[in-house]
């Protein structure tokens, strides 16, 4: 199996785990689902691929080439906006999708499926349709997922879908600072949150024990003498050294160029999935200053050893670094970086990270979120951070991600500034944390749990106001977020987010008056079968039997 530990991981009694149905078993739920009694829809020698504009035609061209691997079929991609009853038509055209409520008619879509009618996705938005053939995949034998050629009767049940996201933004952090996940490790992910309609790919790419984009010298402002080469060259060679779980293997080291990281975020988009960069400020710096010798002002900490050097931080230990609030160089240096990597984001948001800035004091801290909030803004982008910068200088449509704490400032950041809320509550978000006592890597602080436990719950209850949840529309979306002191490269990144990143798919997508532990248990069951066919690792625990 797909599943790299070797050895058990005991899970508690085997009782709970439900026997999954026979039929449609869809992650996300779609909001309307109706299974008419008709004969399935069977792709043949005939089927093709019909798109009606370019958009479409690049989603034809995905869907093609996953289906003609395992089938074999032929399933040519043409031109046009109707079809035969054994082709698939994918049509982007306008025009409001009804009986979808409030859900975001952004991404929504209609999927028609029977041997009468054949298959027809319908949406306003190429994201829509997208989304439309993400169900369409799920509705096929799992083995239509598969990398090799299989025989098979490759039917899909009659359904009649209408279709839309809860949240806009429904995502997972990569933490590839600590450990260096690979340009193709990234992909992998990404093609395997994309199954589960997974809107957005948060990479945390600086903290104190790694930088991982490289930053060019081009466009210097006037008396910028720093070597921006540095960054990489010094702090793309580090990353956790410290073994913080059973095995030997230390934190991957590397970086992305600016050619690889644009080759990711255009894959990403291929796969509609926006990447959100994060630059972690003023704390997490060590890697930073570990490699800009001129960062090392007096207000900056570590500060220098006896050598004249801010040694390299391996260990997981966070909150002992800041970047120095009242030297001019830190904003010529944070310009120059935020600028390089804005006009690199396709996503209207930057993350400026923001945690645990333990020693760079309260009014210090104040002052410097507000400045690099300006920052972001004035190159055309929202700031996002971690809950802690609520208290610097947001204004509306700026984001605010809550993993701990009180939730005072945030909500007050919501209420009074307009700033709207990403939710990745450490105890139930936290997909670094290990699935039990027994699972060999990850950290325990924020409990350890498998899906059921990260499923069920209301974003909307996460941050409160007088006791009542928020309205949907004071929330950006849900993220899981995986950091990496423990895990080493993508294999293992995917071992602990699957199956619990398949909960967040449909947390954001799924109204939560229609939500259920118990069924999504079931449908979750099915999900075996196509995580071991499209190669995505995960933790087969006894929480789904899975088929
Ligand atoms: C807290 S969550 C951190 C990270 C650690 C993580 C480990 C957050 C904003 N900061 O620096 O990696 O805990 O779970």
């Amino acid at each position: 199996g797909m599943s790299m530990w070797e050895f058990e991981v005991w899970d508690g009694p085997e009782a709970a785990a439900p026997v999954p149905a026979e039929g449609v078993n869809l992650i996300p739920l779609p909001v309307n689902l109706a299974t008419p009694d008709k004969a399935p829809f069977t792709l043949g020698a005939g089927s093709r691929i019909v798109a009606n504009n370019p958009e479409t035609k690049k989603t034809a061209d995905y869907l093609a080439a996953i289906f003609r691997t395992s089938t074999g079929l032929a399933l040519p991609v043409v031109t046009g906006t109707s079809g035969d009853a054994d082709d698939v038509v994918l049509l982007q055209t306008p025009g409001e999708i009804p009986n979808l409520g409030a859900q975001l008619q952004s991404e929504a879509y209609t999927l028609t499926v029977g041997a009468d009618t054949g298959v027809k996705v319908t949406s306003p938005t190429s994201d829509g349709v997208f989304n439309g053939i993400q169900t369409l995949r799920q509705l096929f034998p799992a083995f239509i997922e598969s990398k090799q050629k299989v025989i098979a009767d490759w039917s899909a049940p009659a359904v009649e879908i209408s279709d839309a996201p809860r949240f806009d933004k429904r995502g997972m952090m990569l933490d590839v600072a600590r450990d260096f996940k690979r340009p193709d490790e990234v992909k992998n992910i990404i093609d395997s949150l994309a199954a589960y309609k997974i809107s957005t790919l948060h990479m945390h790419l600086a903290d104190d024990q790694g930088w991982r984009i490289q930053i060019t010298n081009d466009g210097r402002k006037s008396g910028d003498t720093i070597d921006y080469d540095q960054l990489t060259g010094i702090s793309g060679k580090t990353a956790v050294t410290k073994n913080l779980s059973y095995q030997d293997e230390l934190g991957h080291t590397g970086f992305y160029t600016q050619k690889e990281y644009k080759d990711i975020v255009a894959y990403a988009a291929s796969r509609h999935i926006e990447i959100i960069p994060e630059i972690d400020v003023p704390g997490h710096t060590s890697a930073i200053l570990h490699a800009i010798p001129e960062l090392n002002t007096a207000g900056a900490k570590p500060g220098i050893d006896e050598w004249g050097v801010v040694p390299a931080d391996g260990t997981g230990n966070v909150g002992g670094s800041t970047l120095d609030v009242a030297s001019p160089i830190t904003w010529t240096f944070l310009e120059h970086v935020f600028g390089q990597i804005a006009g690199m984001t396709t996503s209207d948001y930057v993350h400026i990270g923001g945690d645990e800035s333990h020693v760079t004091g309260h009014d210090n801290y104040v002052e410097f979120v507000t400045k690099t909030v300006q920052i972001i803004h004035g190159l055309g982008k929202k700031p996002i951070g971690w809950n802690e910068s609520a208290i610097g200088g947001l204004t509306a449509g700026d984001g605010i991600q809550y993993w701990t704490g009180g939730t005072a400032d945030t909500l007050n950041a919501i209420k009074n500034k307009g700033a709207k809320l990403m939710v990745s509550n450490g105890s139930t978000s936290y997909i670094d944390m290990k699935y039990n006592a027994k699972t060999p890597i990850g950290l325990t602080w924020a409990g350890t749990g498998d899906f059921p436990k990260y499923y069920d719950w209301d974003p909307a209850g996460t941050v409160k106001d007088a006791g009542a949840k928020l309205p949907d529309s004071a929330l950006l979306g849900v993220e899981a977020a995986q950091w990496s002191e423990t895990i080493r490269g993508g294999n293992q990144a995917e071992f602990m987010a699957f199956p619990r990143v398949v909960s967040f798919a449909e947390i954001g997508w799924t109204p939560q008056a229609q939500r259920n532990v118990n069924d999504f248990k079931v449908r979750m069951a099915s999900m075996g079968q196509r995580m071991l066919a499209t190669g995505t690792n995960f933790y087969d625990g006894n929480q789904a039997k899975w088929r």
